[in-house]
Parts: structure tokens; C-alpha cells; sequence
């Protein structure tokens, strides 16, 4: 039996269109990798903290992880549609079906897709843990962030209150989210932060700004009809430019 098996062994990786496979193989993992880090990694928005440079990172190295299982099935697809094609109800008599019979490729493939998998939680863990490190910093700014539909307000320490955010640079901030109806989703797109806001309970997320300018607030959790124009802007300014409006909002709110 043991020679039968022998004398039978299978030699699958000596076919042309395996060959061919890999090859190919080899060039569409470029491809998508290039392609997909180079055009739509940073096709995202300009990062506006230390938080979203992290994420675009991750983004990137999740894109070449992933590559080579889309370049597989690029490259398996096109052996397909350029090999010779067999007519009739009978297999060729070179066909080989060693590899779907075959116990050692599917071990091969469970192992490489949970090792993925794996790489893919323990880099993501870390990244999440270390914006959650923020929420602990005893410097950074309080702000109670509110959802209701469909809009999002904001309460700052000194009492005062808008509905778009005024944030000073370089300094971190906590924000302490909530909803007084539905589930929303706090989301600074360019920080890249984002937080359900659950009615009844309080959820932190942490960034800090690290650029001046305006950027975008959306609602990140379908929420009701006007869902998609829950959206505001997040202005940030200059410590200076910050403390001088916080103080003006506040008098206006009759709390300075
Ligand atoms: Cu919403």
C-alpha cells in the first residue's frame, strides 16, 4: 500500500498552471498591496491627531496582510479563465485532485487564516489600547458631548455650550458621551475617534488635536431620519483663540 502510494506521489507543483499561479500570484499581491495602500490608504482624510495617523497605519499594514489571500484568488481566477479548457463529462486524464483531497493544504490553510486573524487582533488591540491610555490623562480638557436627533451638543467645563466644537491644539481632551433618545455614534472623522452614544449611559473617548484647522463631526450610527445630516464641524484654534471663546460662550449662557 505504502509504495502504491509511493509510486503514485502526487508532483501537482511541477503543473504549468500551478506554476503559472504562482507567479501570478506574486504579482497581484504586489498590485493590491501597491494599489491599496497607495490609492486608497491615503485617499482617506488628512489625519488631524496622533489617534488617526494610528489608524491609517494599521490601515496600511492590514492592506498588505490581506494582499496576499486577494492576490491568490486574482491569480487563481485568471489561470482559470487563460488555461486550456477540457470538454466532455469525463475529468482530463492528467487532472490531479491530490490538493482538494488533500488533509496537509487544508491544515496549511487553517493555520495561515487563524495566524491572519491573530496578527490582525493583537496589532488592533494595541492600537486601541493606547488610545484608550488617553482617556486617563489628568491634564486633558473635560467635555460632555450629547447626542439627540439630530444633532450633537457640547458642554464645556467652564459652563458654556455649543453645538459646534471649539477645541485648543496640542491639548488633550476627554469626551464624556451620551444620548438623551436613540444610539448615536460620536465620530471626529479626520482624529479618528469614534463612540457610541447610548442613552442612559456614558461612554470616553480621548484624542488630542494636533493640527489647526476645521474638520468634520458626524453621526456614525443610523439614528432616525435625518441621520445623515447629523453633522457638525470641529474648529480647532489656538489655546489663546480657545480660552477667549470658551469665556465669551460661557457669559452667554449666563454662567461666566
Ligand atoms: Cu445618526
Amino acid at each position: 500500500m505504502t509504495d502504491l502510494m509511493n509510486s503514485k506521489k502526487p508532483q501537482w507543483w511541477k503543473s504549468p498552471d500551478v506554476k503559472k499561479t504562482a507567479i501570478l500570484w506574486v504579482i497581484c499581491t504586489a498590485i493590491v498591496g501597491y494599489v491599496g495602500t497607495e490609492f486608497h490608504v491615503r485617499s482617506i482624510v488628512e489625519p488631524a491627531s496622533e489617534t488617526m495617523t494610528g489608524v491609517i497605519d494599521l490601515m496600511r499594514i492590514f492592506t498588505w496582510a490581506a494582499s496576499p489571500v486577494a492576490g491568490l484568488v486574482f491569480a487563481i481566477c485568471l489561470t482559470v479563465l487563460t488555461s486550456k479548457r477540457h470538454y466532455g463529462d469525463n475529468p482530463p486524464a492528467e487532472a490531479d485532485h491530490q490538493i482538494s483531497n488533500s488533509p496537509r493544504a487544508n491544515a496549511v490553510w487553517i493555520v495561515v487564516s487563524a495566524l491572519l486573524c491573530l496578527f490582525a487582533l493583537i496589532t488592533g488591540l494595541i492600537v486601541l489600547q493606547k488610545d484608550s491610555e488617553a482617556v486617563l490623562e489628568s491634564t486633558a480638557i473635560q467635555m460632555n458631548v450629547t447626542g439627540s436627533q439630530w444633532v450633537w451638543s457640547f458642554d464645556y467645563p467652564n459652563g458654556a455650550r455649543s453645538e459646534d466644537l471649539y477645541l485648543p491644539v496640542d491639548k488633550p481632551v476627554v469626551f464624556h458621551i451620551t444620548s438623551v433618545d436613540v444610539k448615536h455614534s460620536f465620530w471626529i472623522v479626520q482624529m479618528g475617534i469614534k463612540m457610541d452614544a447610548n442613552p442612559g449611559a456614558i461612554t470616553e473617548a480621548a484624542v488630542t488635536p494636533n493640527k489647526i484647522g476645521v474638520f468634520d463631526i458626524r453621526c456614525a450610527e443610523l439614528c432616525g431620519l435625518l441621520h445623515a445630516y447629523m453633522q457638525t464641524k470641529v474648529h480647532v484654534v489656538s489655546q489663546n483663540d480657545y480660552d477667549k471663546w470658551v469665556a465669551e460662550h460661557a457669559a452667554l449662557e449666563g454662567r461666566a
